[in-house]
């Protein structure tokens, strides 16, 4: 693996392009390289093979065909760092090696890494072959991107204004960082056919954003497709919804006073969606049925209740609009009653017998949202299950893949709670991930070429990954010991738990540990986890429920018992015939085991990395606040990036390559050596005083651990090179 092309030529002046080189390695070297590149409008820099990539917010000239086709079938280090030279680097492995690969996108909201996905869609689309089919199955592929994301995918290569695009669908919404910010995790495999052509792809979805269809905070909105639905859809259609056009009518779309985005057409966007849920495959039934439950969810979001007190003194409610509920029983196929007696009701099992209990109106407000929530992050997780009947391979045939994973980088905020701790564990686990597989290359590559290991500091972090996930004993274990317990267990009750237990780990504090100083600076109700990246201090508050996610059974049982063919497909649970007193897994332990799922897969695959960063809070294009960047820096792990990339040697390349460069600094070698490249690099060193220590000599390559060595050696080029440029100009003028 060469470093020097990109990172010399391309430029010391405009910052090097490969951070492995930063020479000291230091926190404020490594930012000014990054505001360096980025002001030179170089928005990528490598460390090693990993991209990392800085928001431009404005649209520069890096995607077009004619970049395409500078980076295809280069090698890495020949051109400045772009994230198609590692897509074609990694494509070609694939392709021509059998290597499965995958990109692994991460960064904080707003830092791009849906806008690198579709980079890499792009570029592997144009690279590939052509023909009729490969052609339909690529227009597939792509047209997931408006429906899950909202985002059409050649606007990247069309588009001029980023604010352009064209807005769409379910996955999506508006938040104050991101107009288009995605509200779930995506893993994209796509399948190749042993000629390097795609024949297909699978799409695995993590944890959508759910609670954002009952709750906005100011500025932002619910999921795009609401708005779509409501400005894009004809008169008649909207009826047959028994819809208004008014987005404001709408309980669910009015808290955060923004239900119109400037530079959005939601309507034409409705159009757009209709289109790539055709592309892919959907029926015009399926378009209705889809619909239908989107316009539910809005309906049901109207319902409300009215506090009653019965004749036994306990508490309970009262519909106040039955005709909304009359219309939604009408788009849903179930009677009237039976969806207002489960949501006004709870049914509780005895041993003996099954008892009605009266909901107060808190309660069943509680139950309506549940079931909102429940509704579209199912029906979406069904879209995803529908894409993928349309895009799986049908061929036979061994197959090749490539996977993309964009998904939300670590979180840090003011107040944290349980999805940033999901969150945090998830990139704990891409953390341990990389460093396992950055390790193993590095250790491969060494014995592969017969050069003698050298342990390296860095921080393995398994140790906060047993933290989080150790079976029996670790902080997810014990969140489902609470949930799952009898009697009065509470977010508090969870708390003390783990302050009687983890106590003692290093990775963890708690007011109630009383370890350190900073132990005694939290909140009673919190716990601080001292993640790779930082410490976060988690709020306790909502715990218990966010991991129960329960649905109370009579809903499941009203959904299922609705014609409507959808729900009866995403509720099984609420068929009496399956009926089971099995609690269905909490949501903790779901992500588990689809995160262990994830990492099992990757590992099979030879992985590649993106880590975007938000340069300002502004969404302003050239504006480089290093405040920010470094929060960033800090929390992607990107120091220890390097640390781990550069274990033992910085710097290596083939000798053929290496000696080609340098051999004019030495008149054994030049101009030109008779002996093997491996003897001419020797001899080479041997003249410029290199020490055995700072080098070693593999099977094809060189080893250079400093990389002072190198920049040393690249300034005694270019003198020569000057030099031989002011002779060149004596000779010139001589002979004229
Ligand atoms: V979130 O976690 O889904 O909220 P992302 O996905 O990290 O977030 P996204 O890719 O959506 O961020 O980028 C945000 C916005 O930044 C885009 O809508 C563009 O306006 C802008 N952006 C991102 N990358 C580029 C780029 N390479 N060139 C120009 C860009 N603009
Ligand atoms: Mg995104």
């Amino acid at each position: 693996m060469s470093r020097l092309g990109g990172a010399v030529e391309n430029g010391l002046h405009d910052g090097l392009s490969d951070m492995c080189l930063l020479e000291p390695l230091e926190e404020d070297a490594f930012i000014d390289n990054l505001q360096r590149r980025f002001q030179g409008d170089q928005i990528y820099t490598y460390i090693g093979s990993v991209v990392i990539s800085v928001n431009p917010y404005q649209s520069l000239p890096l995607y077009t065909h004619e970049v395409i086709f500078q980076y295809r079938s280069r090698n890495i280090y020949e051109l400045p760092p772009h994230i198609y030279a590692i897509t074609d680097d990694a494509y070609r492995s694939m392709r021509d090696r059998n290597l499965d690969q995958c990109v692994i996108i991460s960064g904080e909201s707003g830092a791009g890494k849906t806008e690198a996905s579709k980079v890499i869609m792009q570029f592997v689309a144009a690279v590939s072959g052509k023909g009729a089919n490969i052609d339909r199955v690529k227009e597939q592929l792509l047209q997931s991107n408006p429906v899950l994301e909202g985002l059409y995918i050649h606007g990247v290569i069309k588009n001029k204004n980023f604010n352009d695009f064209l807005f769409t669908a379910f996955g999506n919404a508006k938040t104050t960082r991101n107009d288009n910010s995605s509200r779930f995790g995506k893993y994209m495999d796509i399948e190749f056919d042993y000629k390097g052509d795609p024949v297909g792809g699978v799409i695995t979805n993590y944890l959508l954003e759910k609670s954002r269809v009952i709750w906005q905070s100011k500025g932002e909105r619910n999921f795009h497709i609401f708005y779509q639905l409501l400005s894009g859809a004809d008169t008649s259609f909207l009826k047959s919804l028994k819809l208004l056009r008014n987005p404001e009518s709408y309980a669910f779309l009015r808290h955060g006073g923004c239900s119109h985005i400037e530079s959005v057409d939601d309507k034409h966007n409705f159009t757009v969606i209709k289109n790539a849920m055709k592309v892919i495959g959907f029926k015009e039934n399926e378009l209705s049925l889809v619909f239908q439950l989107v316009a539910c969810v809005l309906k049901l979001g109207n319902i409300h209740f009215q506090h009653i007190s019965n004749f036994d003194g306990t508490d309970g409610c009262k519909l106040i609009n039955e005709e909304e509920v009359d219309e939604v029983c009408d788009l849903l196929g179930c009677v009237s009653s039976d969806l207002i007696d489960a949501l006004r009701h709870r049914s509780v099992r005895t041993n003996t017998e099954t008892v009605q209990m009266d909901l107060s109106a808190t309660e069943a407000t509680y139950a309506r949202d549940a079931l909102c929530k429940a509704i579209y992050s199912r029906l979406f997780s069904w879209l995803v299950a529908r894409i993928n009947d349309s895009i799986r391979v049908k061929s036979r045939g061994k197959r090749k893949s490539m996977g993309v994973l964009d998904i939300y980088g670590f979180e840090i905020f003011d107040t944290n709670s349980f999805e940033q701790f999901i969150i945090n564990f998830c990139n704990e686990k891409l953390q341990q991930l990389f460093i396992e597989l950055t390790l193993r290359e590095e250790q491969e590559e060494y014995i592969a070429e017969g050069v003698q290991w050298i342990n390296v500091d860095y921080f393995n972090n398994a140790v906060i990954c047993d933290l989080i996930e150790k079976n029996n004993q670790g902080i997810l274990a014990m969140l489902d010991e609470e949930c799952l317990r009898p009697g009065d267990t509470t977010d508090q009750t969870f708390l003390q738990k783990l302050n009687s237990l983890c106590c003692t780990h290093q990775h963890f504090e708690s007011r109630g540990c009383r370890k350190t100083q900073s132990d005694r600076t939290l909140p009673l109700d919190a716990f601080r986890l001292i993640h790779y990246a930082g410490a976060v201090t988690y709020k306790v508050t909502g715990f218990l429920d966010k991991n129960n996610d329960l649905l109370f059974r009579d809903l499941s049982y009203a959904m299922f018992s609705c014609s409507h063919p959808l729900l009866q497909l995403i509720f099984p649970e609420g068929n009496p015939q399956r009926s089971s007193l099995k609690r269905p897994a909490t949501a903790g332990s779901q992500f588990k085991v689809s995160v262990n799922d994830l990492m099992r897969n990757l590992k099979t695959k030879c992985p590649n990395y993106i880590r975007c960063i938000k340069p300002n809070d502004y969404k302003r294009p050239g504006l480089f606040v290093k405040e920010i960047v470094l929060h960033q820096v800090r929390y992607l792990g990107l120091m220890e990036n390097v640390r781990v990339r550069r274990a033992g040697y910085a710097f290596r390349q083939i000798y053929e390559q290496f000696l080609y460069r340098y051999k004019m600094l030495c008149s054994d070698t030049w101009p030109l050596w008779h002996g093997t490249a491996k003897e001419g690099v020797a001899r080479l060193f041997a003249k410029l005083g290199v020490h055995d220590q700072d080098c070693a000599f593999g099977v094809t390559k060189i080893f250079i651990r400093n990389p002072r060595t190198l920049f040393c050696m690249e300034d005694m080029r270019k003198l020569k090179m000057e030099d031989l440029a002011t002779l060149l100009q004596k000779i010139w003028r001589g002979w004229h």
